[in-house]
């Protein structure tokens, strides 16, 4: 990491700050992930990049803007990545999962804010992120009331282009929502400097497609029983499908799922637990917030599926291939229109998919994951709750370590009365 300290404070970080930040991170990679025992040994890609997340990725991004390159950052699964990558730009996820400078952040926030929105704007604060600090434009959106009004505050401190999300899906809706994805690409033309064309649309919208179809192949894998690979490797893969080259990871995930087939047909399965299947729903879980697969994990069940935005939620749908450059746009305003995020009202997709995991994925359980603060997805629990027929826990938690044990305490209730014997 050395050779990138120059290039770091270019970036304008705080070194000493930010030394303090890596010097944490191989501790609690090596305790949540590679203590695991019978990886697959596809998974030593994703070890690599999470190893040099501050230094190769970094570096990459920074010579493209040396070259002229402009890079994008979103908060949201709702910004349009095919069309940051029609404009010769690149895209990266910026959901902060870890507490930093919180004191510093509630100068501006409310303390009772959930803590992706509290941890991205101490990430920034605290010049501690090298992924926001190389971005020439943040893109938010108006998806929850505490991301809305920090993008206002975000926006004093680096330039933030926010959509204009609706919370309905009626037609005057979609209208709306083909015209933020047309002003979407006027702003990225403007940033570029390049046109943005119906050919470059196209090849943008098979590079997102096929990094989606990788994934949702290795969510397909997760349908076996025994698991092939643990909840918190597949939720690795998906947080660095954030950030990292989108075709390089493609090719990742699909040799990955090479091995997996493999094990699959060997009957090779994980180390430790095989069952009780867990599905975790709900927030976001940002890297590096491993803490409730984790403590699933570690405490005798597998976690079988994530129903989350760094989990299937991201990937499930694609971009129809429709003719000329309206028809590309239409789609891909369509395709995202379709994310089922609880800010929706009302959001009866969310629990129809919910279900159908369930069913699909053989699933014992749902832990309901709502970050503390977070009314759209605490609130929709409870309707979840009521309308599954498997056990229910549902959580609020946020990035600290303090909870641990009253968490552990809950999980190991559920995943001992789910095992259960006696249970019909
Ligand atoms: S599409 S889940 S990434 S909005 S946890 S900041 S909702 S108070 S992250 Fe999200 Fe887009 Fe929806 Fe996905 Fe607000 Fe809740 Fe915080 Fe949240």
């Amino acid at each position: 990491m050395e050779d990138y300290r120059q290039m770091w404070s270019e970036l304008g970080l705080d070194l000493e700050a930010h030394d303090g930040l890596l010097a944490v991170l191989p501790g609690i990679y090596e305790d949540t992930i590679l203590s695991q025992e019978g990886r697959p040994e596809g998974m030593s890609y994703f070890d690599f990049v999470f190893s040099e997340i501050h230094g190769l990725r970094i570096k990459e991004l920074y010579d493209h803007r040396k070259a002229g390159g402009k890079v994008v950052g979103t908060f949201c699964t709702y910004v349009p990545e095919e069309l940051i990558i029609a404009a010769g730009g690149i895209y990266v996820g910026l959901c902060a999962g870890a507490c930093v400078a919180d004191e510093e952040a509630e100068k501006y926030l409310p303390r009772n804010l959930c803590a992706l929105i509290k941890s991205s704007l101490g990430f920034k604060l605290a010049r501690v992120c090298p992924y926001i600090e190389s971005c020439d434009l943040l893109v938010g959106e108006t998806t929850c009331d505490g991301k809305k009004k920090y993008f206002e505050i975000l926006n004093e401190l680096q330039p933030v282009h926010v959509m204009e999300l609706p919370q309905r899906k009626e037609d005057s809706d979609r209208r709306l929502w083909r015209e933020e994805v047309g002003s979407f690409v006027s702003r990225l033309e403007e940033l570029t400097g390049n046109k943005i064309i119906e050919e470059a649309v196209r090849g943008a919208v098979r590079i997102v497609n096929d990094k989606r179809r990788a994934l949702l192949r290795l969510a397909e894998l997760r349908k076996s029983d025994p698991p092939v690979i643990s909840g918190r490797d597949a939720l690795l893969i998906n947080q660095i499908a954030f950030y990292d080259d989108p075709e390089r990871l493609t090719g990742k995930v699909n040799e990955l799922c090479d091995e997996l087939d493999e094990r699959k047909a060997s009957g090779t399965g994980i180390a430790g637990a095989v069952r009780p299947r867990i599905l975790l729903s709900g927030c976001p879980m940002a890297i590096p917030n491993w803490k409730v697969p984790a403590i699933i994990e570690t405490s005798g069940a597998v976690v079988a599926m994530d129903e989350m935005c760094t989990g299937i939620r991201y990937s499930r749908h694609l971009v129809e291939d429709a003719g000329d450059m309206d028809g590309m746009l239409d789609a891909i305003a369509d395709r995202y229109l379709k994310i089922d995020c609880a800010v929706f009202t009302p959001n009866q997709e969310r629990l129809e998919h919910i279900k159908e995991l369930v069913n699909d994925y053989n699933i014992d359980a749902v832990v309901h994951h709502s970050l503390q603060f977070c009314d759209p997805y605490t609130i929709e629990a409870f309707r979840i709750e009521k309308e599954i027929d498997v056990p229910f826990l549902s959580i609020e938690t946020d990035y600290s370590q303090e909870d641990v044990g009253q968490l552990s305490t809950r999980i190991e209730a559920l995943i001992e009365m789910i095992s259960s014997p006696d249970r019909a």
